[in-house]
């Protein structure tokens, strides 16, 4: 499952109550007021963690609580301060306001290890310790704990892998992931097989590597939610790299240019600066007949962009792709 928006609940601690209570001691007939404060209540907070690729983990209990301040108590002793409560989220995750969509981000967790105090824990309350004067030595008063903030707020992933694989369904974009990475998306040769978007990571060499996404098949007319329509659109504007599959063999009976063309219309019609991110072609199943010939083709049709001919099931061309991919990044 791969899960890149959700609705959150979030509640930092309340504070604990501040505390009533006199000194009883021997031979001390009148002690005065010895109430401590309560402890503050937890905040939530989160941190962006380059280990965690998805927001899954919040899936089955949209809910993040952290805990209460114990209360006061005698002997001006503090009620137990509650820890907080740390989240840790994908890089790239923004965090928006549930109620009243669309508006300003509240947070963009960018960098990696960054924090956010998302709700603040209340204050805890004061104890009768306080509230002694020369007028009442012996006050009862006490103040609760503040509540701690807490709100609905909707967590969206802004970018879910550094390039996308995007195309018609069965150009042979699981296949080429699992060429290039060790993610195993579902092949097989019919279409929409691919239901949610799978991140791989392409190692390069020793130090560098690159996450790469696979993208449920477009079709004409996904823009206006046709197919697996919108959702995976979204998937696309969280890719820094466009990588556009073709089945350039035109095995089922398409042009290779015109999928380009339609697949290039569809995301502009969605959202125009998509259009502007760096892009190539990735010209697949050079295996099969009617490719080179295609190849050709293309390549007069979109003389400024680079094309990369392969055969993702035969493993031809892998090389020559991992390093387009490395220079587009
Ligand atoms: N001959 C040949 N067949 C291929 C090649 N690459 C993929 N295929 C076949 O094309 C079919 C579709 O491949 P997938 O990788 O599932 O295609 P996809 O683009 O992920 O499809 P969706 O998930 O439906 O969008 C499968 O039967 C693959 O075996 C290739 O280079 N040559
Ligand atoms: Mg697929």
């Amino acid at each position: 499952m791969f899960v890149d928006r959700i609705k959150v609940f979030a509640q930092a601690g309340s504070g604990g109550r501040g505390a009533v209570s006199f000194r009883r001691e021997k031979f001390v007939p009148k002690g005065g007021p010895d109430g401590g404060d309560g402890g503050r209540g937890g905040d939530v907070i989160l941190r962006a963690d380059s280990h965690v690729d998805n927001l899954t983990g919040l899936f089955y209990e949209p809910i993040i609580k952290a805990k209460n301040g114990g209360h006061g108590m005698g002997k001006k002793m503090y009620g137990r301060a509650a820890p907080n409560k740390l989240l840790r989220v994908p890089i790239g995750t923004v965090v928006y306001p549930a109620d009243n969509e669309p508006s300003e981000p509240i947070v963009d967790l960018a960098k990696d290890e960054q924090e956010f105090v998302l709700c603040k824990g209340g204050a805890g309350g004061k104890g009768n310790v306080h509230f002694k004067s020369s007028r009442n030595r012996a006050p009862r008063q006490y103040t609760e704990g503040e509540e701690g903030e807490q709100g609905h707020f909707l967590f969206e992933l802004r970018t879910i892998a550094d390039a996308g694989l995007v195309g018609y369904p069965n150009a042979g974009k699981s296949t080429l992931l699992r060429k290039i990475s060790a993610a195993r998306p579902k092949v097989a040769p019919y279409p929409f097989t691919t239901l949610h978007p799978i991140v791989g990571v392409v190692a390069f060499d020793e130090y560098r590597r690159a996450t790469v996404a696979d993208i449920p098949g477009l079709i004409e007319g996904a823009h206006k939610n046709i197919g697996l329509g919108h959702d995976f659109l979204r998937h696309i504007t969280r890719c820094r790299v466009l990588i556009f599959v073709v089945d350039v063999a035109g095995s089922e009976e398409r042009s290779p240019v015109e999928d380009i063309q339609t697949l290039r219309k569809e995301i502009d019609l969605y959202d125009a600066t998509l259009t502007k991110r760096p892009w190539f072609i990735v010209a697949n199943k050079m295996d099969l007949p009617n490719a080179d010939e295609n190849l050709s083709i293309l390549r007069k049709r979109f003389p400024k962009i680079d094309i990369v001919p392969i055969s993702a099931a035969k493993g031809e061309g892998i090389d020559e792709l991992k390093k387009k991919l490395a220079e587009s990044l």
